[in-house]
């Protein structure tokens, strides 16, 4: 065996040839990601049993320090750990290439370990009481915005190796054909992180500078450069979470491509239109024209939701396509009812699609409309949005895919497995419910980051409808119920890889999705009956439009109540 070929293992189920720095970079961000989201799952009951009025658990200090943690150990660094390994996987592995320089990719981890050490270390100790957001005036200590550059270098150094990747893999002929899609997707990813890192650069470096006190900094300059890498980084999150979508259909249930082309057309549309999306924020803002307002967040920016209606479209028919070649063909949604919904990858990309384009996708586009957002900023609305966006869709995809990755690169069984089955379930059902709750709870004017609606001890009298204590109480039992879904997941992950038994050699044994010891099958060959491949697909689709446009509806009628004349 030569030097070069003792580095590499093959995998037994996907054939993929496995470069082991690829497989140790991708072990440690995963377990990186893990730790992240434990201390943000922490925050998150400990703020959600604060917002849950009858409760009111923290002190306000406390509140909006651990909310900071909740967001930054999430959204930041839980998140954006987990993609780092989806970049290499969706590269090295996927490509079967080593990955270039390795050595690089371990700077660049020790730099957002570090960076994300500083951070956690200035909220914790009660410098950094800014909230996600950061938004100037407010100031944390200089060491906040700098472990937040050192992680953001880290994360930057990372996308150049996924490039450099590419470029190994190509010269030395390591694919056959166009990179898959996948790592297709995986590219657009890598290309909006760097736009969003250019973004993230302009505004932390300066901020940075001004909490030294070398500087001014305007706080309308701030959100809206700030914005270019707040709104950025959902899309980058948005791509990588469709990437594992197609990459889990396939490795579930052979879901097949029904069209190369249009699948890539849609991820360039991300590229190409996600900037101007940023507005959104700043729709009430007052520095901005109305016309530059409204071009920002219609006309174009579409483009980029209809990208993710055509992913929306895409990947169920192609699940659905994949089922009914291989005979589910009766009916509508035979291929639907006969799936392995007992597979935790499965289950959890059904609810990824589901609860990303119903919730996540319908309230997105509606509040994002520059007339209703009037009626929604800084509402609970806000928050039930993009939970249902970054939580119910892009968090649990990711849990999905890590009930691959567990067997496939860290080569061990899954630790209480039939919990982990039911763990997509919990984590799906609570956020479903703790977002539709919240998003309503904000319908009635609840507003976000608010340490006591209860306005107790304040000079004026505020009320909300009576409603609001039992829509909120709904709300903190579906987020109790997807903490409950977190924690197993992060209890059977972390105790896989570290007491896990490794893969038996006879594999029938093993507690890992079925998928895995019998990948799908080679549809039969010969011609394929085109006719109705995708009709499910086309009724759910149906459903989904009506949906949306009863919602966009109903909105504009809150707002005519709101603007009531005369
Ligand atoms: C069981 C899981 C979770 C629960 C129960 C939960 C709960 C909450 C609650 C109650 C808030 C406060 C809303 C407010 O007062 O305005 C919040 C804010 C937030 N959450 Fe979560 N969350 C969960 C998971 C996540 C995940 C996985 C992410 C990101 C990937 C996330 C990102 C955020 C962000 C960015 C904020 C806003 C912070 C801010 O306003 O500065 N959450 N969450
Ligand atoms: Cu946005």
């Amino acid at each position: 065996m030569t030097a070069a070929a003792a580095t590499f293992r093959t995998c037994p189920t996907t054939g993929l040839k496995v470069h082991s720095q690829a497989d140790a970079l991708i072990k440690a961000n995963a377990v990186a990601a893990t730790v992240s989201l434990l201390i943000g799952g922490v925050a998150a009951v400990l703020v959600l049993l604060t917002r849950w009025q009858a409760v009111h658990l923290l002190p306000a200090d406390w509140f909006y320090r651990i909310l900071t943690v909740h967001g930054m150990s999430m959204l930041i660094f839980f998140i954006i750990f987990f993609e780092m390994a989806v970049l290499y996987f969706a590269s090295a592995v996927m490509l079967n290439s080593r990955v270039p320089a390795p050595s690089l990719g371990w700077a660049a981890f020790v730099l957002m370990v570090v960076g994300a050490l500083l951070v956690e270390w200035m909220m914790w100790s009660g410098q950094a009481d800014v909230l996600f957001t950061s938004y100037v005036p407010l100031r944390a200590h200089p060491l906040y915005y700098l472990g937040i550059i050192l992680f953001a270098v880290g994360a930057l150094v990372v996308t150049g190796l996924f490039f450099a990747t590419l470029v190994v893999a190509k010269r030395e002929r390591t694919y056959q054909g166009s990179v898959p899609l996948v790592t297709f997707g995986g590219a657009t990813a890598a290309i909006i992180a760097v736009i969003t890192l250019l973004h993230g650069a302009a505004v932390y470096i300066p901020t940075f500078l001004w909490s030294l006190g070398l500087m001014p900094m305007d706080p309308e300059v701030y959100r809206l450069i700030w914005w270019g890498l707040g709104h950025s980084s959902q899309q980058i999150n948005v791509a990588a979470m469709v990437s594992i979508w197609y990459l889990l259909g396939g490795l579930t249930i052979g879901a097949v491509v029904l069209n190369e082309k249009i699948s890539r057309s849609a991820f360039v549309l991300y590229v190409l239109f996600i900037s101007m999306a940023s507005a959104h924020h700043l729709l009430v803002d007052p520095g901005f024209s109305p016309a530059w307002k409204v071009w920002n967040t219609s006309y174009a920016m579409y483009l980029a939701v209809l990208a993710s209606m055509v992913h929306g479209f895409t990947v169920p028919a192609g699940m659905e396509a994949g089922m009914r070649i291989r005979g589910f063909t009766k009916g509508l949604f035979e291929w639907l009812r006969k799936a392995p919904w007992g597979d935790p990858g499965f289950s959890s990309l059904v609810f990824s699609v589901i609860i990303f384009g119903f919730l996540g996708g319908i309230t997105g586009v509606t509040f994002g409309t520059e007339q209703i957002n009037i009626i929604a900023h800084n509402t609970f609305r806000i928050p039930g949005h993009f939970h249902a966006t970054v939580v119910g869709g892009t968090a649990l995809a990711f849990m999905g895919v890590t009930y691959y990755v567990i067997p496939l690169i860290f080569r061990k069984q899954i630790a209480f497995y039939p919990l982990a089955r039911l763990q997509p379930y919990f984590f799906a059902i609570g956020m479903t419910v703790f977002s539709m709750a919240m998003t309503f709870a904000g319908t009635f004017g609840v507003p976000r980051r608010h340490y006591d609606i209860s306005f107790s001890g304040a000079p004026f009298a505020a009320q909300f409808n009576p409603a609001v204590d039992l829509i909120i109480g709904v709300m903190a039992v579906g987020g109790l119920l997807a903490s409950l879904g977190g924690g197993i997941y992060i209890l059977c992950t972390v105790w896989s890889v570290f007491f896990g038994k490794p893969l038996p050699a006879d594999a029938k044994v093993a507690a890992v999705p079925a998928a895995i010891l019998n990948p799908p099958k080679e549809p039969p060959a010969g011609d394929v009956e085109h006719k109705g491949l995708t009709s499910g697909t086309l009724v759910l689709v149906a459903v989904f439009l009506l949906c949306f446009i009863a919602y966009y509806f109903v909105n504009w009628k809150l707002l005519s109540a709101v603007w009531r004349v005369g």
